[in-house]
């Protein structure tokens, strides 16, 4: 209900005024009819205003000064909400939270109404999404490019304790943020057959018989936090062109439009839910042409319309980043347009080329190296085969000058071999520039899987570390601790994070301390409660909150944490002395598991039955929560991250490309349980010894181990850790569940292995190390002063694990961006 009394500055009263008119205009309401989501909208809208006033500037701003631009090609943007990032960025926060009070709301209840746009699975998709404020709040001409999903990672139910997937319909009241652009649609063919001919004495190409979409652009505009700039995301989303001249199709042609018809309506339906894993479906296939091809042409036309056909200028004024491997298929698409469209020959191409694309891999796991079978391939995009073909030819003479006579190194080296096109290789054959996540990632790159392109050309091999942005990831997320940070050394180090670090002198001071862990306590609660709504659990403030919150998979190791809990459980029950002593906790879990990956999603059936069974047992007297938190995503996280004490970043070590779940809960104050993995050695070159807790074998020593010692120390280790394999036979003895075969997958891997190789993501090997050192946590955060100062350190301390910083880092290593003037 508006109330007519009001404190408003006449700046707020304008926004009051300019909300109003919303509800009038937009939806024809008048405001004590408006609905919550009428409200949101509304707020949504005025926002956008503001943010489009600063757009016309900012581009003719760009032009003006011919700024050079990146592309970053993702299929993942995992954006979450923006009414409340884009209100910050704007620095209007007081306001619009003084306006919703006076209009009878509160500004994170009216946020709360924004569906997450969750178009990515995990950090790939968050990584991107993080750079894009970045580069804005730089001033760097940026431009994200994705598909627009039609449905997003799907929503997770859990029935039973057992993982369910329904759609996630985030569009289904619109999307405020989006503004269509159909005066730049483009079109993207499909198949056919294609044959080439000479006129002019030049090689011609012909296409026939090819099913063509449109592909119709949807910007979402971006501002950055105090910044010039306008970016956007552009958003592809697939639409029939067959509406268009269905007359004009002869008798002959109406299968055909049918057909496209159809492909129009599923290209951009649905993300893929796959995850480190690829399953290497056509209609994925199909996507990625999809995605790159619109993208290429929008580059190529807008460079054209600035600079005219001087394609060799293209590096001066363009660079297109591949984030992963996913969007690959741009590099050959950007050799047919410059050749078949443009006329240009191979070598001129090629040169642009090699000139203007760059590629950062964010993962090692082999299942998740993209190859695609060379049939499909050549159906799909026949025209981008012949040229992957001819790029192979010439790859294969270089290569054999390198390392003449050796055959292994062509076979692992091709774009194409085996009956299937790489993708790493094609992007490895190409880019001037290739980047691995954090320093151990790239060293294991440059070593391992990378090891004979890195021997040709160290020179264009970087290391750069991720890094989250600050303004979501603690300013929005966490007000009050953002608040004491500004009160105690001002609030630079929003634009720049290494300011961060003043606040180690204040680690040891009571009052300081006293004044940040009453926030965490806050933040704490507000979980708790969360989880009396959604789970039914009582749980205790202030009991230490243990957290692990990413997507579920073996290396993550997400077992070797239940295992544990098993194992302190057991203790409590057994031990009087132990269980008197025991400090209370509460483990918290937030998971998706891939849709078709089995033991994943056993593995979260088993957490929630883990969490059955002890919250329930009232012989431990609440000494211990188990709760799983359903449908993780970044809202969720935005709580999650504030009210952490301790952080599981415990993957096997060698297999986490970065991580940056782990940095999100360091800058909030958590202290990180982990191992010498991804980001974790940078965070703990950050912190020191004494404020992170690092356990479990190395990266070096991983692989040697099962090399070595293979199963027998497995066995030993079974035999010998009574603790451990009390927690294991939990999984089948009845215990846990009365049906003794529900888990025995998960035994029978870890005990006996799946090709003879028992635990390959090495749980049992690192699980006492990981029991002590928890033993450890538990000591330690009894002694308040000693550990809220570790918490107030993991703070001070992450002012490196800023995407801003890992911005400039691209930016001088790669990109050569200038931010706009202003
Ligand atoms: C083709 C299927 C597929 C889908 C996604 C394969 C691989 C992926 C991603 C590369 C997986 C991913 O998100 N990797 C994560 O990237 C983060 C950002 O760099 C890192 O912090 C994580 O360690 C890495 O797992």
């Amino acid at each position: 209900m508006t109330k007519t009394t009001s404190t408003l500055t006449p700046q707020q009263q304008a926004l009051k005024n300019d909300i109003i008119g919303k509800i009038n205009r937009h939806f024809g309401k008048v405001i004590e009819e408006a609905t919550p989501q009428m409200i949101y909208g509304a707020c949504a809208l005025t926002v956008r205003d503001r943010i489009m006033e600063k757009w016309a500037q900012s581009h003719r701003q760009v032009r003006e000064e011919g700024s050079k631009k990146l592309y970053y090609l993702s299929f993942e943007f995992l954006m979450g909400r923006l009414l409340c990032t884009n209100i910050l960025n704007l620095m209007q926060t007081e306001d619009y939270e003084a306006v919703l009070t006076d209009l009878g709301y509160s500004l994170p209840e009216i946020a709360e109404l924004e569906n997450d746009a969750g178009l990515g699975n995990g950090g790939l998709g968050r990584l991107a999404a993080c750079f894009i404020d970045s580069l804005t709040t730089l001033d760097l001409p940026a431009y994200g490019c994705t598909l627009r999903y039609e449905y997003g990672l799907f929503r997770q139910k859990i029935v039973d304790g057992y993982q369910t997937e329904l759609p996630d319909t985030w569009l289904e009241h619109g999307n405020a943020w989006e503004v269509a652009r159909p005066e730049e649609a483009v079109k993207v063919s499909f198949g056919g057959d294609v044959s080439t001919y000479w006129e002019d004495g030049r090689i011609k190409v012909a296409y026939s018989n090819e099913r063509t979409v449109l592909a119709m652009p949807y910007d979402v505009p971006l501002c950055g936090y105090d910044s010039k700039i306008i970016n956007k995301l552009r958003l592809w989303g697939a639409q029939s062109v067959t509406d268009f001249n269905m007359k004009a199709f002869s008798a002959g042609d109406y299968a055909r439009a049918i057909e496209e018809k159809e492909l129009a309506g599923i290209i951009s339906k649905v993300l893929y839910p796959e995850d480190n894993h690829t399953e290497g479906k056509e209609l994925r296939l199909k996507q990625q042409y999809f995605l790159v091809s619109a993208t290429l042409q929008w580059i190529l036309n807008e460079f054209e319309m600035r600079n005219g056909t001087d394609w060799a200028k293209l590096p001066d004024k363009v660079v297109i980043h591949i984030n992963d491997t996913h969007p690959t298929m741009a590099i050959p698409e950007m050799m047919r347009l410059l050749m078949d469209e443009k006329g240009l020959g191979w070598d001129e191409a090629w040169e642009i080329v090699t000139h203007v694309f760059a590629y950062t891999n964010h993962t090692v796991m082999s299942e998740a190296l993209e190859k695609w079978p060379l049939d499909l391939f050549r159906r799909v995009v026949p025209r981008l085969y012949m040229i992957l073909e001819e790029m192979n030819r010439r790859l294969m003479e270089r290569v054999e000058a390198f390392y003449p006579g050796d055959k292994g190194k062509h076979d692992w080296m091709a774009i194409i071999a085996g009956g299937q096109v790489s993708m790493a290789n094609t992007c490895l054959a190409t880019v001037f520039a290739v980047n691995g996540v954090s320093k151990l990632h790239t060293e294991i790159l440059k070593a391992d899987i990378f090891k004979d392109y890195y021997m040709m050309d160290k020179e264009r091999f970087h290391a750069i570390t991720n890094g989250i942005t600050f303004r979501r990831w603690i300013a929005n997320c966490n007000p009050e601790l953002t608040a004491l940070i500004n009160n105690t050394i001002g609030k630079g180090w929003l634009k720049d994070s290494e300011k961060l670090s003043k606040l180690a002198e204040f680690a040891g001071k009571k009052a300081f301390q006293d004044r940040f862990d009453k926030i965490k306590r806050a933040n704490k609660k507000v979980v708790a409660d969360y989880i009396w709504e959604h789970n039914g659990v009582k749980i205790n403030p202030d009991s230490i909150f243990d957290i692990q919150c990413k997507r579920l998979h073996e290396y993550k190791r997400q077992m070797m944490n239940v295992l544990h809990i098993l194992a302190e459980y057991n203790r409590i029950l057994s031990d009087p002395q132990y269980a008197k002593s025991y400090y209370p906790k509460t483990y918290i879990f937030g998971a998706k598991a891939a849709p078709g990956y089995k033991r994943a999603k056993l593995i979260i059936k088993l957490i929630n039955s883990v969490g059955e069974l002890i919250n329930n047992d009232s012989r431990i007297e609440d000494k211990i929560k188990v709760i799983f938190i359903e449908n993780y995503g970044v809202s969720i996280a935005e709580k999650l991250v504030t009210a952490a004490d301790v952080s599981e970043q415990i993957s096997t070590a060698g297999k986490e490309a970065s991580g940056t779940g782990n940095m999100k809960f360091m800058l909030n104050g958590a202290v990180t349980i982990g191992t010498m993995d991804g980001a974790n050695v940078e965070m703990y070159e950050q912190v020191g010894d004494d404020n992170i807790y690092i356990f479990g074998l190395r990266s070096e020593e991983v692989d040697a181990r099962v090399r070595i010692m293979g199963n027998d120390e497995v066995k030993y280790i079974y035999a010998q850790n009574a603790a451990l394999r009390g927690a294991l036979e939990m999984l089948i003895n009845g215990t846990i569940v009365p049906d003794t075969n529900l888990f025995m997958d998960l035994y029978n891997t870890l005990v006996f292995g799946d090709y003879g190789q028992a635990d390959t993501y090495m749980v049992l090997r690192d699980f006492e190390d990981y029991m002590k050192t928890h033993e450890q946590i538990s000591k330690d955060y009894q002694d308040r002063p000693k550990w809220i100062a570790k918490q107030i350190m993991n703070t001070a301390m992450s002012g490196f694990f800023s995407s801003d910083r890992t911005i400039n880092e691209y930016n001088d290593k790669i990109w050569h961006l200038d931010p706009i003037k202003s």
